[in-house]
């Protein structure tokens, strides 16, 4: 197995063993030959389109579905991956069938035929060692990182009626130049660009779903301790999964609890209305088996990331995966045709659960997200305007179980008191319940939401430069320290990267996927960088 896609990977190099992460080496080499299946579903269907013929709406929800399962800490499953896979064949070659006249280009990803027994070979030609150029390689994978968070967040906003084929054909034409062994440098690197605007689409898609379907994210304050019922906890990203729970469960005497991305549901009107949702138990995804443990009823995983429970885990019986995640053993709830989840056995589950263990006790706030922060336009201009708030910062991003990571606490409390915090993803929870207080009522720290609401900090932003008549985004008074972790903070940066947002910090390491000679265009062009001391970094900002 070869994989570097995440901030974890082994040595800061690249899996080659066992994945930091838990991944078993069959399951990379699995994941690989779905990506190389994706990518000749996807090499057809643009050849289709070139050519003016139809294609299969089938491709749609195949390739989103398989780019997200391959995203760090999703699927462990081999045989939903084994799955995909056959299925994924079957669409090329009905693809392959439709484009009888075309001259077809003559890829490995063509030619394969899926049989199974030749899995073990068949990866070695299609992984991420294929191109040999490390710069090549470098570009592709950055784009096909990009784009794993890309199908992420529009897996979402699909599920809750939002869709885009504009953004499906992007993504097919984009595989499709990967997989040709002749790409060049150029070329990728409009790609990564290109990559980084379609980022934009599909978040801001997001950000219209969530808000058309749970109304605009209000503040919030958010109970982190627990009641006496017993409680279902739900992490992930999925809003319409956490609905389908919340209608079910009402007046069951069970109670709803939020676990890492999943906090921002609190601060949706339509899904803060249940009053069974009663708070968000534990911190972000890496310090689950503690608080799954400690937590005591059924827990439901809408999305990544999940820990690999340990042997003697007591919670393995309760967990439950859904959507692009699985996890050998664990029962996995499908979709219905009606596009609904049918949480009786996770709710039968609850019924003989505990009441959650109290490990903490108080309250969180969060909210802040584009629409909340607009209506507090006037006071936020007025205190940059008289001195009281010189800086924000953009501290959004993953959280992760390095050690590194303190960093981003200490950072956050050696903050001068007149900066202000922008946050959304799970990097929150290193600083999001420190007792920061607020400058002229407003809390230094504003949560967003969840890692895609970081549209949400753009779109602030964006505000922020009309109302101060600044002719570039750089020159309003923001910093940029992001934590990373796995790829849907790669499209982030993408995203931001296209609105033309520089000098972006990003830690606590920089990805391995990025060769020496990319990652040098990328701090030459857009002033990247990493991390170093936190005394250091506070003077790099400015502050
Ligand atoms: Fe965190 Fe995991 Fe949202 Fe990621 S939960 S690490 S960036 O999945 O997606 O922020
Ligand atoms: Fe290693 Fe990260 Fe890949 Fe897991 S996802 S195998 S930790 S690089």
């Amino acid at each position: 197995m070869f994989c570097y896609q995440c901030q974890e990977t082994a040595n800061g190099t690249g899996c080659v063993l066992k994945g930091v992460c838990g991944k078993q080496p069959q399951t990379s080499e699995y994941m690989d030959l779905l990506l190389a299946v994706v990518r000749g579903v996807s090499v057809v269907d643009s050849e289709l389109r070139k050519a003016g013929k139809t294609t299969c709406d089938c491709v749609n929800d195949f390739v989103i579905d398989a780019l997200f399962c391959t995203i760090t800490n999703a699927n462990f499953d081999d045989d939903s991956i084994a799955a995909r896979i056959e299925k994924g064949i079957e669409i090329r070659n009905k693809l392959m069938a439709k484009a009888d006249g075309i001259a077809l280009p003559d890829y490995e990803e063509l030619k394969w035929n899926g049989d199974k027994s030749q899995y073990d070979k068949a990866y070695k030609k299609v992984g991420v060692l294929r191109t040999e150029n490390e710069d090549i390689r470098s570009l592709k994978e950055l784009t096909v990182y990009g784009l794993k968070g890309l199908a992420a967040y529009y897996e979402h906003a699909a599920r809750l009626g939002f869709t885009d084929k504009e953004l499906i054909n992007f993504t097919c034409d984009a595989l499709a130049t990967i997989t040709n062994p002749n790409a060049g440098q150029e070329e990728l690197f409009n790609l990564v660009l290109e990559t980084g605007k379609a980022g934009v689409k599909a978040m801001a898609m997001l950000d219209e779903a969530n808000t058309k379907s749970y109304g605009n994210p209000e503040i919030t304050k958010v109970n982190i301790g627990v009641g006496k019922n017993p409680g279902i906890l739900i992490s992930g990203h999925d809003l319409h999964d956490i609905e389908d729970l919340l209608k079910q469960t009402e007046g069951t005497g069970i109670d709803v609890y939020t676990h890492g991305e999943m906090l921002p549901a609190h601060y949706y009107p339509q899904l803060k209305k249940y009053k069974h949702l009663v708070g968000n138990y534990g911190n972000a995804w890496w310090k689950q088996r503690e608080e799954f443990s400690s937590f005591n009823g059924p827990v439901v995983f809408t999305t990544n990331c999940i820990v690999p429970p340990l042997a003697n885990a007591n919670y393995k019986e309760r967990m439950f995966t859904m959507n692009s995640t699985g996890f050998p053993g664990c029962k996995h709830i499908e979709t219905g045709s009606d596009g609904h989840k049918d949480f009786t056995e996770v709710i039968e589950a609850a019924r003989h659960s505990n009441a959650p263990t109290e490990i903490e006790h108080g309250e969180i706030l969060g909210g802040f997200a584009h629409n909340q922060v607009l209506e507090l336009a006037d006071k936020i201009v007025e205190a940059v305007k008289n001195g009281d708030i010189k800086k924000f910062v953009v501290m959004a991003g993953c959280d992760g179980r390095m050690k590194s990571r303190n960093y981003y606490t200490d950072f956050a409390k050696a903050l001068p008191k007149d900066a202000v915090i922008l946050t959304a993803g799970c990097a929150k929870y290193k600083y999001n319940k420190l007792e920061l207080g607020d400058i002229n009522g407003i809390p230094r720290v504003l949560d967003a939401g969840q890692c895609n609401d970081s549209y949400s900090l753009a779109v602030i932003a964006m505000k922020l430069q009309e109302v101060f008549g600044l002719d570039d985004i750089n020159k309003l008074p923001i910093a940029y320290n992001i934590a990373w972790y796995e790829q849907k903070a790669v499209i982030v940066l993408l995203a931001l990267l296209s609105l033309g947002v520089k000098n972006i910090h990003i830690g606590p390491s920089l990805p391995a996927f990025l060769s020496a000679n990319v990652a040098k265009v990328l701090v030459e062009q857009f002033g990247i960088a990493g991390i170093t001391t936190v005394e250091d970094d506070l003077k790099i900002f400015g502050m």
